[in-house]
């Protein structure tokens, strides 16, 4: 059986797998999306299927007016002696010099929950995670931010033991590895063969990206950083990374590296780490933010690799740094899942699993399947630059090209009401196709653009018949967006010609870094009234590729 990278398609960044007897968890980022945390399953490592998002009430998670690409960073699950234990941040102040990095930790004893509330680690930075010794101690492991300008440390790595029971601090907050000069974050500790590992990600999470391994025979350091003899270093300073895509443009999985390890029942050992499939466009060369950077409509997403023990270190077993698009599976018995349906019907009695909110849950008074059976109905809420009340349901997009559509029944009586389809990537960067009021025309359909908060309405608007559901249609083909409408059974109206779709990425948003573009179903009123939307289905289609 072959397994085909990436594993998780769309935006997945910052993997943790564990291994409960014959059952495999991964966890992935969620950022501002709610509920968060995602854990997918996986009986062979080649099939997986959205299982469930933990932290999915609000003492769990409150990401109430957080910034984009703030929220929930890098999960760490774990299971020792029938516990669940995940480790995560939210992030409340990024994009400045002082970061607020909360840690928490929450254990279940099913991966379905319940989830107990959560307990406060330390502060010190992001990408904490959870080490089990053998001898029951448990420690912290994380990165520490520093906001001091210049920076006094960079990319430096803290460790703490906790309490075995409560997981309260009982240590205190040890530095052991100084960035000088790779800069490690995303750490995991393994014990292995009487040794402590420090698995680690290199040089940020662009396209120098890569991963890092360390050991040493205490766990408190000091840490020797292996050199693999693969290694391909074109500078001093560079790091020895075992697994990057770094110098190598033409790849098909760039940004390669927040690798966590695993050995499968069989004995074979794996990786899972974060990669990109790039679009065929970049940033101007200009560009205030990443100039000339390669874009990634589909932010980061995750993929696996074979691992090999060379002298007694961890690394690809294709004896390269480069990971493989297609990945030998382990010996499991096959266990595909049923594909999810590309249709939502809205007709089931809560939402899909793959639908997300914006920050906050949205509850029956604002988004109800019961209002109108066989129909999502949104009550209108905040504008689409409210970090707060926003009626809006997300998925991921998860390839370059694809189609999504919808049919909306939608009366605004004035021009502050809107419902529709749209690409999302932040609360300034979207593409809006959705109906609304004209004072001039009555009910109309049109586009509205924001590109780091420039607005546009690319095609005017278009008078549409009251009383009848609208379908609203986008295609993304070759890196743009192709938007239509229909009214009623009418024949479908392109509306706004080609929009760059890449304009949705990390590298192109002023403020977002860390995500990819969403697709979303939404409804505002800011009039107040709270003019609702019904949508009768919502299809994505999207076409796969296994390389570009
Ligand atoms: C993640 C960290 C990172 O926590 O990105 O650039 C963060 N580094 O490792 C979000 O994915």
């Amino acid at each position: 059986m072959t397994i085909h990278n990436p594993i998780l398609r769309g935006f997945h960044p910052d993997p943790s797998i564990v291994r409960v007897g014959e059952d495999y968890y991964l966890a992935t980022s969620t950022f501002e999306y709610f509920p968060g945390v995602e854990i997918h399953y996986s009986r062979d490592l080649a099939h997986w299927r959205l299982l469930t998002r933990p932290l999915d009430r609000l003492s769990l998670l409150n990401l109430t007016g957080v910034g984009a690409s703030q929220g929930v960073w890098a999960p760490d699950l774990s299971w020792r002696d029938g516990t669940f234990y995940l480790v995560y941040t939210v992030v409340t102040s990024f994009y400045c010099n002082m970061y607020d990095t909360h840690n928490y930790a929450i254990t279940a004893k099913s991966i379905l929950g319940p989830w107990s509330e959560p307990v406060r680690l330390n502060d010190y930075g992001f990408d904490p995670s959870l080490f089990h010794d053998e001898d029951g101690r448990k420690y912290i492991v994380s990165m520490v931010t520093d906001h001091r300008v210049p920076k006094k440390y960079a990319g430096r790595l803290v460790l703490q033991e906790v309490d075995a029971a409560t997981l309260a601090p009982v240590s205190e907050v040890r530095e052991i590895y100084a960035a000088n000069p790779v800069y490690l974050e995303g750490p995991h500790i393994y014990r292995q063969d009487g040794l402590y590992y420090l698995f680690a990600a290199d040089t940020g999470t662009g396209e120098l990206h890569g991963q890092s391994v360390l050991r040493s025979a205490s766990v408190w350091g000091p840490y020797e950083m292996y050199h693999p003899k693969y290694a391909l270093r074109t500078a001093e300073g560079e790091a020895w990374s075992l697994l990057t895509a770094r110098h190598h443009p033409e790849h098909p999985l760039q940004k390669t590296g927040h690798a966590d390890l695993l050995q499968t029942q069989t004995g074979e050992w794996f990786a899972v780490y974060l990669c990109g499939r790039p679009s065929s466009r970049c940033n101007a060369p200009m560009a205030p933010k990443a100039p000339g950077a390669r874009r990634y409509p589909l932010g980061r997403e995750t993929a696996i690799a074979r691992i090999a023990w060379e002298n007694g270190w961890p690394v690809l077993a294709n004896g390269t740094a480069l990971p493989d698009v297609t990945v030998e599976a382990p010996a499991l018995p096959a266990c595909p899942w049923p594909e999810p349906p590309e249709t939502d019907a809205f007709t089931a009695e809560t939402l899909d699993i793959r639908w997300q909110f914006l920050r906050l849950p949205l509850d029956e008074a604002a988004c109800t399947l019961t209002a109108k059976p066989g129909h999502l109905r949104l009550y209108g809420g905040d504008g689409l630059s409210s970090r707060f009340r926003q009626s809006m349901i997300l998925q991921r997009v998860t390839e370059h090209n694809g189609l999504m559509e919808t049919a909306v029944l939608f009366e605004p009586a004035v021009f502050k009401q809107m419902a529709g389809l749209i690409l999302w990537y932040d609360n300034d960067n979207y593409i809006y196709l959705h109906l609304t009021h004209d004072e001039q025309l009555g009910k109309v359909v049109t586009l509205l653009t924001a590109e780091n908060k420039r607005y546009a309405y690319p095609a005017g608007v278009v008078l549409v018949a009251q009383g009848e559901p609208v379908r609203l249609r986008m295609q993304l083909q070759s890196d743009d967006a192709f938007c239509s409408y229909s009214v009623g059974d009418g024949a479908w109206q392109p509306i706004g010609g080609a929009l760059d779709a890449t304009a949705l990425s990390d590298e192109a948003c002023a403020e977002g870094w860390f995500t990819g573009t969403m697709v979303g179903l939404c409804c505002q009123d800011v009039s107040g009234a709270r003019q609702w939307a019904d949508f009768a289905y919502f299809t994505y289609h999207p076409e796969r590729e296994d390389a570009r």
